[in-house]
């Protein structure tokens, strides 16, 4: 008995562990979709200010360091130097994000994408795992696109950009917005707090 209940939590654990998780074009840069919330431009110092690391610039147009993200909205980017990397949080509302979206500019193999999860654990994309042929063309829109990097059930607290060589464009980084789940969560808490504010108020009238 002892054994059918061990195997039946086993079978139960396997089918609820987490797929791997995946990269998609979603369309052309610098376009919000549906279910997207900005959570980073990099235009203002504020913006900026929230990606960690070293070896990364913000700038706009096209020169050695980076190009301007072809058929993006040409405002300033992120661009990852060679052997530079940098970290951009994407927690939202603290429990981090089914989804990232973002502009990549003019991919190139020697580009390292990675998801951290929430809990530990990530996962980390190449650019040819991202678009292909990863060859840095600074016109083709197959490799000047928004991407989502989708967790498949994981959670990503941040995520974060790498590349041996110049350079790593991106931009316009935003998170899915709650979904059908969280929303639970938030209205059963918010329906402690009425609940809490009644028994206060109950308090106050009897005392
Ligand atoms: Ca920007
Ligand atoms: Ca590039």
């Amino acid at each position: 008995m002892r054994n059918i209940i061990l195997a039946g939590a086993l079978a139960l654990g396997a089918a609820t562990s987490a797929n791997a998780a995946v990269v998609y074009p979603v369309g052309t840069p610098g376009a919000l979709g549906l279910g997207q919330q900005l959570i980073n431009d990099f235009n203002t110092a504020g913006a900026q200010a929230q990606v960690t690391g070293g070896g990364f610039i913000f700038q706009s147009g096209s020169n050695s360091n980076g190009g301007a993200i072809f058929g993006g909205d040409g405002t300033t980017y992120l661009s990852v130097l060679t052997n530079g990397s940098a970290n951009v949080s994407t927690l939202s509302l603290g429990q981090g994000t089914g989804i990232v979206y973002l502009d990549i500019g003019s991919v190139d193999t020697y580009n390292t994408i990675t998801l951290n999860f929430v809990g530990g654990g990530s996962q980390s994309f190449t650019g040819s795992q991202i678009a292909n042929p990863a060859n840095g063309s600074q016109s083709s829109p197959i490799l000047n696109a928004r991407f989502a990097f989708n967790g498949q059930g994981q959670l990503i607290q941040s995520i974060s950009f790498a590349s041996s060589q110049n350079s790593l464009e991106v931009d316009n980084i935003a998170v899915s917005v709650p979904e059908p789940a969280t929303w639970g969560m938030m209205i059963a808490g918010f329906g402690i707090v009425g609940a809490s504010l009644r028994r206060r108020r109950q308090t106050v009238v009897t005392a």
